[in-house]
């Protein structure tokens, strides 16, 4: 596998050094100054992939190009969005950058309740845990409705949260789900939210699928014209927020996608850890089913909870079979080079824990430490290359 490092730029308190020190080669990042929207100037691109090379090292994977809400809506300007969309897809391809990541998450992109939960070893992980997430939607935003979208008991586990909550309390809370955490989109006040929310509540889950066809039917082409392998990023998690729909969560919801257009350039990240979050989600499955439309992988693990709630673990220490899971994307990796593909599927050691000097510091985005992610990627090295010796001998 290809060890990669994602790098939020020249503002990121980890530096290009730094991930040439943790022994990664490829680099994964997005020109995140440019709005949402707005198409990528060519220079741009070419002037960042400059930049990275001079630090020796390689830009393997944009992540992301995100897509404006009127294209997930199909509404307002969602024609010239999709027109700059293309045109960022092909700027990055001329570039020869050959991997895209994005997603199709209805108003928040990945979402946490708790940005510092303290682990027994006294480093810190990122949680979700749904009474706080309820009690949010419920008896903060108030959300038309929103009762109706969890049981009796869920409800009764909220208010009794909720009334213990100090202000500050609600106030973190509010901010880790709606401020928007670092790489995602969508940043909202309470007004704005509850807008975008019913927005994407009237498609339904048929017609939000529907335009993330039509969206793959028009740009799925223009990768194939520049060679560029488009990787959509699963739900995270993986089922409903504030009772919106969601099309990118199981087995089922990926066949769909690609199916529907069976290009090789239309494909998956497989990010363990969201499509983990679910117990019906088997990744080594998944890995084997999805193979050949697999272009990048996050590699995190997560301790789930019966409620729904889950916490980032170590990344070899989580709910999920990692290391069935490198296993099946290593005889992927073989098939490929059967036939002749000489790439090799990039990885990124997904979040890492907070520790060390680094816990509490400001400038250290949430999930994304230094130390962290070094530990993360250091253990996954590690059984990359114990199974590579294994299969050797095999
Ligand atoms: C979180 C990330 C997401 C991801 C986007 C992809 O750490 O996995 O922000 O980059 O959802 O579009």
């Amino acid at each position: 596998m290809l060890e990669t490092w994602r790098w939020f730029g020249p503002t990121d308190s980890v530096t290009l050094k730094n991930i040439r020190q943790a022994g990664a080669r490829g680099v994964v990042t997005s020109l995140h100054h440019i709005p949402t929207g707005d198409a990528w100037p060519q220079e741009e691109v070419d002037a960042r992939k400059k930049d990275i090379e001079a630090a020796g090292l390689h830009w393997a994977v944009v992540e992301s190009i995100p897509l404006h809400n009127d294209i997930k809506t199909r509404s307002g300007r969602y024609r010239e969005y999709i027109d700059n969309y293309k045109a960022s897809v092909r700027a990055v391809g001329r570039a020869g950058i050959q991997v895209v990541c994005y997603n199709f998450m209805p108003v928040v992109d990945w979402t946490r309740t708790n940005l510092n939960f303290e682990l027994d070893n006294a480093s810190e992980a990122l949680r979700f845990e749904m009474r706080d997430f309820i009690a949010y939607d419920v008896f903060i935003l108030e959300r038309p409705n929103a009762e109706a979208s969890y049981s009796e008991s869920a409800l009764l586990t909220a208010k009794q949260r909720f009334e213990q909550m100090s202000e500050a309390e609600k106030n973190a809370l509010e901010k880790n789900i709606i401020a928007g955490l670092p790489g995602g989109e969508g940043s909202y006040t309470r007004d704005s939210i509850r807008e975008a929310i019913a927005e994407f509540i009237a498609l339904g889950t048929e017609g939000f699928r529907e335009n993330l066809m039509r969206f793959l039917e028009e740009i799925i082409p223009v990768a194939d014209e520049v060679g560029v392998r488009m990787c959509i990023h699963p739900d995270d998690p993986p089922f409903s927020l504030f009772g919106l729909p969601r099309v990118v969560s199981t087995a089922e919801d990926a066949r769909k996608l690609l199916e529907r257009v069976p290009s090789e350039n239309n494909g998956l990240t497989l990010c363990a850890g969201s499509f983990g979050a679910r117990c019906d989600n088997d990744l080594v499955a998944m890995a084997k089913e999805f193979g050949p439309r697999i272009h990048f992988v996050h590699l995190r693990n997560v301790k789930r909870e019966d409620d729904g709630s889950f916490y980032e673990a170590e990344h070899l220490d989580g709910d999920n079979d990692m290391v069935g899971l490198i296993n099946a994307l290593m005889d992927e990796e073989q098939r490929r080079a059967a036939c002749g593909r000489t790439d090799r599927i990039p990885m990124r050691p997904d979040h890492g824990h907070a520790l060390g000097d680094e816990i509490g510091k400001p400038g250290v985005n949430p999930g994304y430490s230094f130390a962290g992610r070094l530990k993360g990627l250091a253990e996954l090295r590690g059984v990359i290359h114990a199974l590579s010796v294994m299969r050797r001998a095999n």
